[in-house]
């Protein structure tokens, strides 16, 4: 865990860490320091309410909010805090995952959360990425950087496919 996270990344149980863990495994590669908590909109909501009252404060620049089900912590997370909140809708046994998409999509005009793909964590942790990118030309670079190898990456299997 680092001393001065930038970015959040919480969840509403530890079972969604098999997911999540993707958002904090591209954070460290980007070497962006951040912060791993479990905060319940339900079972913990006076956490709930204090981390994200405090988290700008503390330096955050940016949340990640991963939930399943009625998964009400990206949006209660993003009516308590000025900084940008990214939902990640966590898949659980049923419904394959809508319920939790739908919970965190479906914002009130005036609050919003940045939704990512059911399951869609790394993305979550590449939006957050950018998003300090804005202000930090090196991490930039490195975004331009990763982009780059993405697209030689693809080049490379066309070009193994056609072999
Ligand atoms: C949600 O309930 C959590 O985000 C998790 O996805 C889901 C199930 O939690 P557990 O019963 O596994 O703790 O609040």
């Amino acid at each position: 865990m680092a001393d001065n996270p930038l970015v959040g990344v919480i969840m509403g149980s530890d079972s969604d860490w098999p997911v999540m863990e993707a958002a904090a495994l591209v954070l460290a590669e980007f070497d962006v320091p951040h912060e791993v908590s479990v905060v319940s909109a339900h079972r913990t909501p006076q956490r709930m309410l204090d981390y994200a009252r405090d988290a700008a404060g503390r330096g955050l620049r940016v949340i990640i909010a991963g939930a399943g089900g009625a998964a009400h912590l990206p949006g209660m997370v993003a009516s308590a805090t000025v900084l940008p909140v990214i939902g990640v809708p966590v898949p659980l046994k049923h419904l394959d995952g809508m319920d939790s998409l739908l919970s965190i999509v479906q914002m009130p005009a005036g609050v919003p959360v940045a939704t990512v793909s059911v399951g869609g964590a790394r993305n979550a942790g590449l939006l957050a990425v950018r998003m300090l990118a804005a202000t930090d030309s090196a991490l930039r670079e490195r975004m331009a950087t990763f982009q780059a190898d993405l697209e030689q990456l693809v080049l490379e299997k066309d070009a193994a496919l056609r072999s």
